[in-house]
């Protein structure tokens, strides 16, 4: 066997002497039973052992460290491979604060049920004390938290999504902020000579939130959004019901630089549902034509965003690694993640090839020979050709460092943030939403938002493909009422000297033969230079029924041969389908319709009455 690293401290010591954070963990220490309980300083040394650590455990596989270097490739258990919404609670003490579109389960009962599930979950495990930082450490539009978890695989993969270790001891040891707790256990304890398995975890999962308390509870799950708590739990559900109270936003948005080729800074976030390609359009480089721009990258999934003393609305990415869809990206697609994704990499639940290193649908145009496919069977394209199996889960993840973007914007750290001038929502629709559209006012945006569809994608366990309601690409996320959610948007604008101008687009619209009319990718650039330009005032659109559109000659084609007639069918507003469309909105809103402000009513009529 390989040398193994060894730690040259005791892990067992506690890092901090907060007295609220050593009675918690003593206290989780009594319940849920650990053979260990491991203080994690953030370390290169004791990230080396701890992956050594899995490495041995079978979690870990070890990339050919020549071609991936510092990266590690992890199978999950098959029944463990995506968010699970159905188990996903908010438990808020009324369910009319948690709202129709979370599952409430009384906080009395759940504790109750938790504390069941928690007695002895980590009997023969380790139980890491993970401290963490949403956004940089010190900065007052920082949130903390600590994650005591008993997953190993959790605690290198928050490494690279958050800052954690030693400065956030010394931060909560400050006692000036409000700390997070995060309970996480993969509810498999291990008796006595057990033999572990690489991916424990447990059929029962339950990924629970407390909004009034601000306590996160997961337990059964050791994959992403479920297990690493920073990212959707406490990024975004908790984070919304705290920016909700303190007059901030916490969104499901990438954020991105658009430098002019004066050198004119213009900086966006937009809104797209899980796997709907936000990694790719932050990492963008602009087309054949339009090289004289430059994109730079801040976020791919997490915005917060608040209000500066000028009023203007200034954005900070409270992340620091990036948890992407694998299959689909390619050189071609996005060679910065491509580049990102060379070293400090864990590749989850793609496929290994048999020089050690990784594979998935879309990575080239050439599959292997052979490698073996996410759950470690022999896979070759001709058995794919028989059995329809792929290589890689649809929702196979890379968990990679932002720094190691080549576009990292320089101010992708700044304490402050930068400054938002425009909000896009985007959604996955096959038919009837335009390529894209800028709304009238910032009402008629968050209307936009609100009603916002996406077809379904693997990102969640459950259906693919069926177009559902996603105000805000936040369904899943937001930690109170959505009527509620929509009412705290449009109250944003009094706090606000200037609102950002908010556009809609959609890059997934299909022809009659299914095929996808907008070619997406790099040619994004050609609108979100038009977004640019009606930004600072210097292109024009015409008035729809919808809000303002580009004419033909408003977007920038050199470089591209693009028709007038395809993009007439990209931009068309069919009043039949945007009649059915509009009865979709009512019925999301007589869902809300107690909670709902009446600038959403008054919206929907002004837009009936221009159908
Ligand atoms: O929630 S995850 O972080 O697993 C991925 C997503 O749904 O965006
Ligand atoms: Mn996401």
């Amino acid at each position: 066997m390989a040398q193994v690293s060894s730690l040259s401290r005791d892990p067992s010591v506690p890092l901090a002497r907060n007295p609220h954070l050593l009675r918690w963990v003593e206290k989780m220490r009594q319940l849920t039973r650990p053979a260990a309980v491991h203080w994690v300083d953030g370390s290169d040394e004791e990230n080396e052992y701890l992956c050594d650590l899995l490495v041995r455990n079978g979690t870990f596989i070890r990339l050919n460290q020549d071609l991936w270097p510092g990266c590690y490739y992890a199978r999950s258990d098959a029944s463990d491979v995506a968010r699970v919404e159905d188990r996903t609670f908010v438990c808020s003490l009324s369910k009319d604060a948690a709202g129709p579109t979370n599952n409430w389960v009384n906080p009395y009962e759940m504790r109750r049920i938790l504390k069941e599930k928690f007695n002895g979950a980590m009997e023969g495990r380790t139980m890491y004390v993970l401290p963490f930082s949403l956004g940089v450490v010190g900065s007052p539009a920082s949130q903390i938290g600590v994650q005591l978890t008993d997953s190993p695989y959790v605690v290198v993969s928050m490494r690279i999504m958050a800052r954690i270790g030693q400065p956030v001891f010394a931060e909560i040891d400050r006692g000036t902020k409000r700390v997070v707790p995060c309970m996480h256990s993969v509810g498999a304890p291990l008796a006595p000579g057990q033999k572990d398995v690489p991916w424990p975890c447990n059929p029962e999962k339950y990924i629970v939130h407390f909004p009034e308390t601000r306590e996160i509870w997961s337990y059964g799950s050791g994959y992403g959004g479920n297990a690493l708590l920073s990212k959707k739990c406490f990024g975004l559900r908790i984070a919304s019901v705290m920016a909700r109270d303190e007059g901030w936003m916490a969104e499901h948005m990438l954020i991105l630089g658009l430098e002019s080729p004066e050198g004119e800074k213009t900086y966006v976030a937009a809104a797209f549902p899980s796997a709907c390609g936000k990694t790719n359009l932050a990492m963008l480089i602009p087309p054949p034509g339009l090289e004289d721009w430059k994109v730079t990258t801040l976020g791919d999934d997490i915005a917060w965003l608040r209000p500066d003393a000028d009023g203007r609305l200034r954005a900070i990415n409270p992340e620091t690694g990036v948890f992407g869809v694998a299959p689909g990206t390619s050189e071609a697609t996005n060679p910065n993640a491509m580049a990102m994704i060379r070293r400090n990499t864990i590749f989850t639940n793609v496929a290994l090839t048999p020089d050690g290193g990784v594979w998935w649908e879309g990575m080239t145009k050439e599959p292997p020979a052979e490698c073996l496919d996410w759950q470690g069977r022999r896979w070759t394209p001709e058995l794919a050709a028989e059995t329809g199996a792929t290589a890689a889960h649809p929702n196979a993840r890379f968990t990679a460092p932002l720094s190691q973007v080549p576009t990292i914007d320089p101010d992708w750290e700044h304490p402050d943030g930068v400054p938002i001038s425009a909000i896009i929502f985007g959604g996955r629709r096959a038919h009837t939403t335009p390529l894209v559209y800028q709304a009238f006012n910032w009402t008629a945006g968050v209307y936009a938002g609100a009603t916002m569809g996406s077809e379904t994608t693997a990102a969640a366990t459950g259906a693919v493909g069926r177009v559902r309601r996603d105000p805000m690409a936040m369904l899943p996320f937001c930690g109170y009422h959505m009527g509620d959610y929509f009412r705290h948007w449009i109250k944003m604008q009094r706090r606000l000297r200037e609102t950002p101008k908010v556009f809609a687009v959609n890059w997934f619209r299909k022809d009659a033969n299914g095929r996808f009319l907008w070619p997406g990718f790099r040619e994004n650039m050609r609108v979100l230079k038009w977004i640019v330009g009606r930004v600072r005032g210097r292109v024009l659109a015409r008035e729809t029924s919808l809000g303002w559109m580009p004419r033909y000659e408003d977007i920038d084609w050199t470089g591209i041969d693009f028709s007038r007639e395809t993009f007439d069918g990209l931009q068309t507003v069919d009043p039949a389908a945007w009649r059915r469309e509009v009865i979709e909105h009512e019925e999301l809103f007589i869902e809300l319709h107690d909670h709902l402000p009446p600038e959403m009513i008054y919206e929907r009529e002004l837009l009936i009455c221009r159908l």
